[in-house]
């Protein structure tokens, strides 16, 4: 989602995702329309996640307090870059991130029980440069990391290919990633952004398990150019 609207976020959750990422990195959203976004996402059952600008100690407790399952960290080229953004998504004793009351332990009610679950926010870590496939090994093996997730435009720009997602060269790189991913147990996911079920279809039967498919604002400019097609 990229639009700062609690009723598209309504719209959204009730359309039946298992998660919608909420986009602070490319979107205009604020951190203070978090909370009402969120709750509008759970009427229809619907995991909110964050897809944060950096990942800085202040984003990820931001994001995380107003009630986001988890972080997706965009431009992630290390492992060590990896585990200080897990220390700054987890409470002490395993992370650094501060304790304080807030909506994600319903202002205190909650507080013990979140305690538990602040240990392990759930962490998605972008890769978006070709050179990162050199540390990937490394990155895979960050306890506590959950899924990959490819940027496929940074990706691609990041070769001198932007956005020419049939090239060889880029198509060799996603696999790549992706195959590294399953030799690690990692899950590796990967966004669509262009709505087209026959990519999305291919990218299941190729086993991501994590799929972004389009963006608020894309759905919305397609149907309006060529609704026949939506
Ligand atoms: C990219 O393609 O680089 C993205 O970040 C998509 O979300
Ligand atoms: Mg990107």
């Amino acid at each position: 989602m990229q639009l700062p609207d609690a009723s598209v976020a309504e719209i959204m959750g009730r359309a039946g995702y298992d998660w919608v990422a909420i986009d602070m990195e490319h979107g205009a959203i604020a951190h203070h329309q978090l909370p009402n976004i969120f709750r509008a996402l759970e009427l229809g059952s619907t995991l909110p996640l964050v897809r944060l600008a950096e990942g800085t100690a202040k984003e990820c407790k931001q994001a995380l307090d107003a009630g986001a399952g988890g972080v997706i960290v965009p431009m992630i080229e290390t492992a060590a870059q990896l585990i200080r953004l897990r220390d700054n998504c987890r409470w002490p004793p395993t992370g650094t991130r501060g304790v304080g009351f807030s909506r994600a332990n319903h202002f205190g009610e909650a507080f013990d029980s979140y305690a538990i679950e602040a240990q392990e926010p759930l962490l998605i870590a972008m890769i978006e440069h070709i050179r990162t496939l050199e540390e990937l090994d490394l990155i895979l093996q960050v306890r506590g990391l959950d899924a990959i997730f490819i940027g496929p435009y940074d990706l691609s720009a990041s070769m001198g290919l932007t956005g020419q997602f049939e090239a060889v060269e880029f198509s060799r790189a996603v696999e790549t990633i992706r195959l590294r991913c399953t030799e690690h147990g990692v899950a590796c996911g990967l966004h669509v952004v262009m709505p087209d079920i026959s990519i999305l279809q291919q990218r299941l039967s190729e086993g991501y398990l994590l799929i972004a498919y389009s963006i608020d604002a894309v759905f919305m400019h397609s149907a309006c150019k060529n609704p026949k097609q939506v």
